[in-house]
């Protein structure tokens, strides 16, 4: 598979590397890394990266200025060899330029490289490992097996996606090459203290104002074993966030004792709300979170719904209370 993958980028010159929309630190990393890394001007080779003006959050946006690499325009699009999409379980959640036509890829190859269970395999060659912590470390595994030199930049773009995506190194997908590979990056460079400082302490006013409001809006029911909040598109704007700032507030709810199921509706765009769902304590949420068109990981999963979140949330909890009462009998049969 690898030496598959490898061949297949060497035989580019010119590539474009796509990630999810409402792109999070792992998709960020792995992008901008692999980006570095093909396209470092030693062999000529030239590596964009998709990244739609305003889709790049505030509190992220120092990984672009580090990283310091090209956005794909559209004549890029047009002219790349083949494409890479990191972090993304569908084609559609590809986070693209609007004015790109519908074919953008017009029969070119995709080397699809992810960490989603859900993922679709849409590429030519598909890449999925749906135990990885996350997709840096599919880029770390990636660029070891391809010989490439991994400089302090491309080490703390990549440790910046195992942090993120195991939450500090502390859900069940901090497994053992999670650590390995987080050690290794340490060894070649990452800066593990600025890293910290950016990603954990670093709140804009913005984000700390939506913050205040997804704490104010929390509710609990089940007994307890269901935690949401909401954000709707004005109590958004008034904190001065967008849709781009929606990232792992989830984390809020969730954060409460004896959570099992935490949810976050959040209207980022005017009518439609995104739901995150966290299991908490071995619970699935993917199935929950198919049920409602959505996809992601086995305990983080995440759909969109057309209404506001109101709407939404009448809708989704009684659903969500059914299928924790009855993933707990599952349990108890078991
Ligand atoms: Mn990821």
């Amino acid at each position: 598979m690898l030496a598959d993958l490898v061949g297949t980028l060497e035989s580019w010159s010119r590539t474009v590397i796509i990630a999810h929309v409402t792109p999070d630190a792992d998709a960020l990393g792995s992008m901008f890394a692999l980006a570095k890394v093909f396209g470092n001007g030693d062999d000529g080779r030239v590596a964009t990266v998709s990244l739609p003006e305003s889709s790049l959050s505030q509190r992220l946006g120092f990984l672009h200025e580090w990283a310091k690499v090209p956005v794909a325009q559209v004549e890029d699009f047009a002219h790349a060899d083949g494409f890479v999409v990191v972090d993304t379980a569908k084609k559609p959640r590809c986070n693209l330029p609007a004015e790109l036509p519908e074919d953008w890829d017009s029969g070119r190859r995709i080397v699809n490289i992810d960490h989603h269970a859900s993922n679709t395999g849409f590429g030519w060659i598909n890449w999925v490992v749906g135990d990885a912590s996350s997709s840096a470390e599919l880029v770390y595994r990636l660029l070891k097996f391809w010989e490439k030199r991994i400089d302090p930049l491309v080490a703390s773009l990549l440790y910046a996606g195992i942090h993120t995506d195991t939450s500090g190194f502390s859900l069940p997908n901090t497994s053992e090459s999670a650590l390995s590979a987080a050690a290794e990056l340490v060894g070649k460079g990452a800066d593990v203290v600025e890293l910290g400082e950016r990603l954990e302490r670093s709140q804009q006013l913005s984000e700390f104002k939506l913050l205040r409001t997804i704490y104010a809006n929390t509710r609990l029911t089940a007994d307890g074993r269901i935690a949401y909040s909401t954000a709707d598109y004005q109590e958004i704007a008034e904190a001065g966030c967008t849709a781009a700032d929606i990232d792992d507030q989830v984390s809020v709810p969730r954060s409460l004792q004896g959570t099992r199921l935490a949810m976050l509706f959040t209207e980022g765009v005017r009518g439609k709300t995104r739901i995150n769902f966290r299991g908490e304590a071995g619970v699935p949420v993917l199935e929950l979170a198919k049920g409602f068109g959505g996809g992601g990981h086995t305990a983080a999963a995440g759909a969109i719904i057309e209404g506001i979140p109101s709407e939404v949330v009448a809708r989704v909890l009684p659903e969500a209370e059914a299928y924790l009462n009855r993933t707990r009998k599952l349990k108890i049969e078991n």
